[in-house]
């Protein structure tokens, strides 16, 4: 996916396609989930697909991701595996970490999606990590790390931060501000809402990006790593968004008494998964729908299929350097 900032119509139908197979993809999740045959807790982002959407497709697959354990829009915007991905969060063998870590640890080296984790704010400084790695590597590579608004309340955040200004990393922080820690609002959590203005006393550019467009994300994206490529330091872009359903499980949450419902419908005026699939001619756009739902349904006919791990898995996999 080479990253121009002219979009074709062949560019506008490969986002509306991971746009929306993201959307699908979680919407069966969510169907499939009471019946107990996911056996991992799934953090769904549906709402939230434009952020992963927009990095993901102004990076190349040489390009490294990092996510969280609300992570299957990032690791289907990089490319990872469908099928993989639906049997890691039955718990198969077959499953992209092999059925050990569910839906909180997706896992696509092949794709350069590095292993998420459940522990907040974690895997911020492993992307900085890598990106170091990808400096001295020499080649032009980045890194992108994915966390949520809880995640910047993290020392290892701050930390993060200063150490990529420092030595000029190529890493572009995205913080997907979806204006909640679970179910606590950010009002009771920060004393300013400056997130960026923090960020930038680093030396760091800041973008905020308030409305969720897709191609925003991906031009202000597309642009920075133009310029990491040749040497320059990291970027930060805070990307407004919301959670449709509830923190953790399929379900909505409205009724909980933590937030309103008409702050969703507020958002649902602006579905980047509708809005992109209105930019797409109406055949081209049924024959892709139709695409998903056979890939979605290919995949959980393969999650269905496959075996449990065996026994001897459980000291596989535990020290480096064993298959
Ligand atoms: C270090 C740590 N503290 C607390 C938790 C419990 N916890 C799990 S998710 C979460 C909320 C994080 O919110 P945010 O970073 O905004 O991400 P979101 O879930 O909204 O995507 C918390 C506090 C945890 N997993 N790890
Ligand atoms: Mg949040």
């Amino acid at each position: 996916m080479p990253a121009s900032t002219k979009l074709t119509a062949a560019d506008i139908t490969r986002i509306y396609r991971s746009l929306r197979l993201i959307r699908r993809t979680e919407e069966e999740v969510a169907r499939i989930y009471p019946t107990d045959r996911i056996k991992s807790p799934v953090h769904l982002s549906i709402g939230q697909e434009s952020v992963a959407v927009g990095v993901c497709d102004a990076l190349t697959d040489a390009d490294v991701v990092s996510g969280t354990y609300r992570g299957h829009a990032t690791y289907l915007a990089k490319g990872g595996d469908l099928k993989a991905m639906m049997a890691e969060l039955y718990g198969k063998a077959t499953g992209c970490a092999r059925g050990k870590g569910g839906s909180m640890h997706l896992v696509e080296m092949s794709k350069n999606v590095l292993g998420a984790s459940a522990v907040v704010g974690t895997t911020i400084p492993l992307a900085v990590g890598y990106a170091m790695a990808l400096r001295r590597e020499g080649k032009g590579r980045v890194a992108a790390s994915f966390f949520g608004d809880g995640a910047t309340e993290e020392g290892v955040f701050y930390e993060s931060l200063n150490f990529a200004s420092l030595h000029k990393l190529p890493v572009v922080f995205v913080c997907e501000n979806n204006f909640y820690a679970i179910h606590t609002p950010i009002s009771k959590r920060w004393a300013s809402e400056a997130l960026c203005g923090r960020v930038s006393n680093f030396g760091i550019p800041t973008h905020r990006i308030t409305d969720s467009d897709v191609f925003t994300i991906r031009r202000i994206v597309a642009d920075s790593v133009a310029d990491m490529r040749e040497g320059g330091g990291p970027v930060f872009l805070e990307c407004h968004t919301y959670r449709w359903r509830e923190h953790v499980g399929p379900m909505e949450d409205y009724e909980a008494g933590y937030r309103d419902r008409t702050d969703m419908e507020t958002w649902r005026t602006t579905d980047q998964v509708e809005r992109v699939g209105a930019l797409v001619d109406a055949s081209t756009r049924r024959r892709v729908n139709l695409e998903i739902e056979k890939e979605i349904q290919a995949a959980i006919d393969f999650a269905e299929q496959s075996p449990f791990p065996g026994p001897e898995e459980l000291y596989a996999h535990v020290f480096a350097g064993q298959s």
